[in-house]
């Protein structure tokens, strides 16, 4: 029988059937552990029914897999960024960015708490909102304080294992509560079962929304851009990778090539200066990682 696993906590992990459409408690074969496989939140698996738990006996091919945090099989990224408290963070944003599209999945990006720009930290604000939608992102700004704004993710979560994730405090798990109800009092218990006083979410499990799957995590704030190259996050830099055939070096790393299209087009304002300033940044750290 196969299954969907939608939760890790303490060794124990909690299957979804979806034809029989139940949930049910496993753990995996025990020889999984000499072959390193280990199952993780987001993998397709067979298992057996036993008891006092079922066993996990094969684990499906994963089409993608991340580590930190631990979760296989994402059809989509929501990147969530406060506008304000935490102050907006584009930095991070764009390291992100830059790992999902490695990974091959376009994220959604989420500009949250809205609510606590004035006017004129707006202005500013719906710049760098337009610059991330004109270079082909989905972008959806939302705040608490006005629940439309966040059922307006609804249809972008429909059939899909999707994984909320951003800054600490930047209020994803306030949008999952407004996205379904009943996850607040399932979240709470969860919290109370692992003893935590505080609220920030520490484990990754994938809740059941109406039509999709969405799973709250907070690891992903914590990205490096580890394996990735330098020409892979070059080409991570969406907006960057079309120009570059333009470039007159094939490779150029819009640096200090001459005839660069991206730098060209940094000076003239249509690359943010803050895409390119992270990005430089990004590359230079690569410069000095150290191999391992
Ligand atoms: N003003 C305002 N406050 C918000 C909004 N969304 C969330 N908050 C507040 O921000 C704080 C953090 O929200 P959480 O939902 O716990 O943030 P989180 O991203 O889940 O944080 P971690 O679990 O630590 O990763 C809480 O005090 C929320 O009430 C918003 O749209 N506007
Ligand atoms: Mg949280
Ligand atoms: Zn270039």
């Amino acid at each position: 029988m196969k299954a969907l696993i939608t939760c890790l906590i303490a060794g124990e992990y909690t299957l979804f059937d979806r034809d029989l459409h139940k949930s049910l408690i496993a753990k995996p074969r025990g020889v999984f552990r000499n072959e390193k496989i280990s199952p993780k939140v987001g993998d397709i698996v067979e298992y057996e029914n036993s008891t006092p738990y079922a066993i996990i006996t094969k684990v499906e091919p994963r089409k993608n897999d991340f580590i930190r945090p631990a979760i296989a099989n994402i059809d989509q990224a929501l990147i969530v960024t406060s506008v304000k408290e935490p102050d907006l963070n584009l930095n991070l944003l764009d390291k992100m960015i830059c790992a999902f599209e490695y990974q091959s999945i376009v994220p959604l990006l989420i500009f949250s708490k809205i609510d606590l720009l004035d006017d004129l930290a707006q202005e500013k604000f719906a710049i760098v909102a337009k610059y991330y939608q004109k270079i082909g992102y989905q972008v959806i700004l939302t705040t608490t304080k006005d629940p439309l704004t966040i059922n307006k993710l609804t249809p972008f979560l429909k059939n899909k294992i999707s994984v909320i994730t951003g800054q600490s405090g930047v209020g994803k798990s306030s949008m999952m509560n407004i996205l379904d109800e009943s996850l607040q009092s399932k979240t709470n218990e969860i919290s109370k079962a692992l003893n935590r006083g505080k609220h920030t979410t520490r484990y990754i499990k994938l809740y059941a929304l109406e039509e999709g799957w969405v799973a709250d995590s907070p690891g992903f704030g914590m990205v490096d851009l580890f394996d990735m190259d330098k020409i892979s996050i070059a080409h991570s830099f969406v907006e960057f990778f079309k120009l570059s055939n333009e470039c007159k070096f094939n490779g150029c790393l819009h640096q200090n090539e001459p005839s660069c299209k991206v730098k060209e087009a940094v000076m003239s304002g249509d690359i943010l200066p803050s895409r390119y300033q992270n990005y430089l940044q990004f590359i230079n750290e690569k410069q000095h990682q150290r191999k391992w």
